[in-house]
This record gives structure tokens, sequence and C-alpha cells, in this order.
């Protein structure tokens, strides 16, 4: 049990497996190279979806890499401190995958080719999500109920910070040509034409086949049976620790109508800034 988080910069990380010499590590120094591809999310919003589905656009569909080889392994986590050394040591093209906020991620990044991706959900069913997540990790402090989880959510005091401040940081990035921000909604109504998307951004061609078979492995059933995707080597026999429930609008089940209330005027005040129509689900 953990009664704080590892505080950095004023940013709450998880206690277990980070240290604050590697954050600052690989934010002063470590190099992102053009031919990398970086998932960047604040957690809770499709990362490991996202990342199953580069590995299998990499492997034209075929699923033998992404059974083999724990995802933490084929896309390293950045700031954990097992990710940052495997990325250390690795060849050629990465795949890498991290939820830090813009001000925290390596500065060689201004300069790189590299093409990120940041998919970006409601975050109403975000912080439904980190809920139940952060609850069954045991890697942080964790709140004794939902109405106390949803007040450190508003407040940022959720691991990672603020989902608000991250998405003002990122987004900053949008019209770079290296970036690409994608939602979990989008990705959900239409994953096959997301997919394309994705496909289009990295230059990467499929067969109508090939895209076919990107679209089963990655399934949330298929990926709730992968012991190398569904974090159960975490938490043994739990596939539901990551893979939870899959939708959209969960937090209707969840929310309080104070707390619907509470939330929309925090986005209003906190977004107003965004052209109308820039998030999917407002
Ligand atoms: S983490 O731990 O922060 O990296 O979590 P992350 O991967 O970003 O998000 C976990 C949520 O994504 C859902 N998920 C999926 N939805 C649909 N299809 C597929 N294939 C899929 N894979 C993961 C997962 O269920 C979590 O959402 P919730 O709402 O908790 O179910």
């Amino acid at each position: 049990m953990f009664d704080d988080y590892l505080w950095f910069e004023g940013v709450p990380l998880p206690s277990l497996g980070f240290k604050p010499e590697i954050i600052r590590e690989l934010r002063d120094n470590f190099v992102v190279k053009d031919e990398d591809i970086v998932t960047l999310s604040y957690p809770k919003s499709g990362t490991n979806w996202l990342v199953e589905i580069l590995c299998l656009i990499h492997t034209k569909g075929d699923p033998k890499w992404i059974q083999s080889m724990p995802i933490w392994d084929r896309a390293p986590w950045l700031e954990a401190e097992n990710g940052f050394m495997s990325l250390q040591g690795m060849e050629g093209p990465r795949l890498i995958t991290s939820h830090l906020p813009f001000q925290l991620f390596p500065r060689s990044f201004s300069s790189s080719k590299a093409k990120v991706i940041y998919i970006i959900r409601n975050p109403r069913d975000v912080s439904v999500s980190g809920y139940f997540f952060w609850e069954k990790m045991n890697i942080c402090k964790i709140a004794k109920s939902w109405d106390e989880y949803f007040e450190w959510f508003i407040q940022g005091n959720v691991p990672y910070g603020s989902w608000f401040e991250h998405i003002h940081g990122w987004m900053s990035m949008r019209e770079r040509k290296n970036f690409l921000v994608l939602s979990y909604e989008e990705l959900k109504k239409d994953t096959r034409g997301t997919i394309e998307k994705i496909c289009k951004f990295l230059r990467k061609k499929l067969e109508p086949e090939e895209l076919d078979l990107v679209l089963k492995y990655s399934s949330f059933d298929a990926m709730k049976e992968n012991k190398m995707s569904n974090f159960s080597l975490f938490l043994r026999n739990d596939s539901t620790i990551l893979l939870r429930k899959g939708v959209t609008g969960d937090w209707k089940n969840h929310f309080s109508e104070a707390q619907v209330e509470a939330f929309n005027k925090t986005f209003r005040e906190k977004m107003a800034g965004f052209p109308p129509g820039l998030f999917p689900w407002e």
C-alpha cells in the first residue's frame, strides 16, 4: 500500500517502477530517433489498443509477435525504469509508449521527425477506467471510493496529474506534420477507417485481407484472450485488469448528477480555448 505518489516537478507519478533520476535523464538526454513511432496518451485513453494495432500493422496482421512477446517489451514504456532500460539497447525503428505530459517528454523530440500518435478519450470515461485500474495495480495511493477518486481526478491528483493540462500541453503540437491526434471514440466507431488513417500517417500499405487480420487480432475479445497484451502477467488470472469493458459512455453508470454538473463546468472552464468540435465526445 502506498500513501502517496512519486512527485516529479509537480506531477504525481506511480510510486512503484519509476525513479526521478530516470525521468530527468530521459527528458534531458534521451534521443528520439526520426524512425521511431511514439504512442502518447493520458492513462486509460486506449493506449494499449493503439499499440496492439501498431504492432499488427508492422507484421501485416501476423499475430505471432503479439502472441509471443509482452506488449511492454514490444513498445516499451519510456518513463518506467524497465522500459527506459530496454529502449536504450534497442536497434532500428522503435515503438515507444509514454503517458508523460509534454513538459517531461524528451526535449530531443522538438527536432525529431519521429511519428507521434496522441490518443485522447472522453475524460469522464478516462476517470472511471482509472478508478478501477489503479486500485488493482496497487502501484500508487488508492482512493477509498469513487467519490473520492472523482475529486482527485478533477484536481489532477491522480497518476500523471491533470488530464486538462496533459491535453493542453500535447494538443499544442497538433498542427505538426509528424503528430496525429486520434480519439478512442473514433477508433470505436470506425475501427477500420481509423486503422486506415493510421496506415496513411505511417505511410504503410496494407492489403484488405491484412487489414482484416489487424482488426481481428486487435479486437477487445482477442486482446482480452492474449496474455501478452491483457496485463494478466502483472496480476495472474485477471484478464479484466486492462480489458475491463472497452466501451464509450460507461461514465454514465458512475457519475452522480452533481458530478455530471461539476465535471461539465470544469471542462467548459479549462477547455475554453479549444475550437468547437475538436473533442468528439462533447
Ligand atoms: S493504460 O493502462 O493507461 O495504458 O490503459 P489504456 O490502454 O490507455 O486504456 C485502457 C482502456 O482501453 C480499453 N481497451 C480497449 N477498448 C476497446 N477495444 C480494445 N481492443 C481495447 N483494448 C483496451 C480498456 O478496456 C480500458 O478501458 P475501460 O473503460 O477500463 O474498459
